[in-house]
């Protein structure tokens, strides 16, 4: 029952450690070899390497230690018969709502122009509008979505959603499918962005679907939150639509590529606010505990959570 670690960019040395602490039990592996090939049930995974999946002859269960599998669907190689899980804990989506709570507020109550008059010390108000004047359209009410709306709502925040289907029961308003777009874009203050990476939602955010956003609201100008993923905005079209007013302001934690090139212009924008991909870490010791749960889970027949459609990328 080894577990296969294999993860770009990240020290798996935390990753063991929680997992024997979870699973004292657990055989873990960081590299593929001839004599341990067939031992390797699950493959616990972040932008694996291309490839490594592909001949492991026992291989169970392929663990996404992320909410996003754009990148690891990228690998033609790996096998389809083996189904694939997004490690989703309340960890990560706590984070997430944070993260988006945080650059609602930001906005919503002037920090940066504050920021800027500390700077030269001036004491003055400027008008404020309550909460419930500003309406949030969250793209994508999945799994961190939904929960950032909920604490949105909380906040005081108008909330309204949009998906790919509809659904039955709902925490706020959610518009599904295209045809509801130009009517959810409308009624939007602040444009939440969540959705997952896939050829229908790669370029949504262009200098065209920001000139459909709600004009003449209770802020100076729509507002643009993305932390989904950097290839579902044209950065070109960002900086148009900042520079003429079709945006105020913007949120970006993610970019395409990553990192931010040192010479984008985002990083210098006066009103463009820039974090490297940290919206929502993945924590070692909460989310080892959560997928050691969901493999005992699988070993006994159980159904597993947050399973990926493949065929629908997400
Ligand atoms: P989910 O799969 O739970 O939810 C995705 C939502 O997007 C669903 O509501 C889905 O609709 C909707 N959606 C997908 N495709 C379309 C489409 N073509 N048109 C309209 N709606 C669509 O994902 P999560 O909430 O767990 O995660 C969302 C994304 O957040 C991840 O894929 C990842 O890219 C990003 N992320 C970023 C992090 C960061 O640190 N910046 C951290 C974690 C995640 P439906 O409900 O109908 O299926
Ligand atoms: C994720 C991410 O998808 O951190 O979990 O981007």
């Amino acid at each position: 029952m080894t577990i296969l670690l294999d993860m770009k960019g990240w020290d798996p040395h935390p990753w063991i450690a929680a997992i024997k602490r979870a699973d004292p039990e657990r055989q873990v592996v960081t590299a593929v070899a001839q004599e341990n090939a067939s031992a390797i049930r699950y493959a616990w995974v972040w932008r694996p390497r291309t490839g490594i999946l592909s001949n492991l002859p026992n291989l169970e269960l392929i663990v996404n230690l992320g909410a996003g599998v754009d990148a690891l669907l990228a690998d033609a190689t790996i096998p389809t018969h083996v189904p694939i899980v997004r490690a989703l804990d309340p960890n990560i989506t706590m984070r997430m709502t944070e993260w988006i709570v945080l650059q609602v507020l930001y906005h919503h109550r002037h920090i940066p122009a504050y920021l800027e008059q500390q700077r030269q010390r001036i004491w003055r108000a400027l008008p404020q509008p309550a909460a419930s004047a500003v309406t949030v359209g969250i793209l994508g009410c999945g799994a961190l979505g939904t929960s950032a709306g909920v604490a949105l709502r909380h906040v005081g925040f108008e909330v309204i959603g949009w998906s790919r289907t509809a659904k039955e029961e709902t925490r706020f308003k959610v518009f599904a499918g295209g045809d509801c777009l130009p009517s959810f874009l409308g009624q939007t203050d602040i444009l939440v962005c969540l959705l997952p990476l896939t050829p229908e939602t790669r370029g949504v955010l262009s200098y065209g679907l920001f000139r459909q956003l709600k004009r003449g609201g209770a802020l100076a100008g729509p507002v643009l939150v993305n932390a989904g993923r950097g290839a579902q905005q044209i950065d070109a079209d960002i900086l148009r639509a900042l520079d003429d007013g079709t945006l105020w302001a913007a949120s970006l934690d993610v970019f395409d590529p990553e990192p931010l090139a040192l010479t984008s212009q985002l990083w210098a924008h006066p009103r463009a606010f820039v974090t490297p991909h940290i919206a929502a870490d993945s924590e070692p010791e909460a989310m080892s505990g959560y997928v050691i749960k969901q493999i005992r889970r699988h070993e006994q027949g159980l159904p597993l959570d947050m399973t990926v459609d493949r065929g629908r990328g997400y």
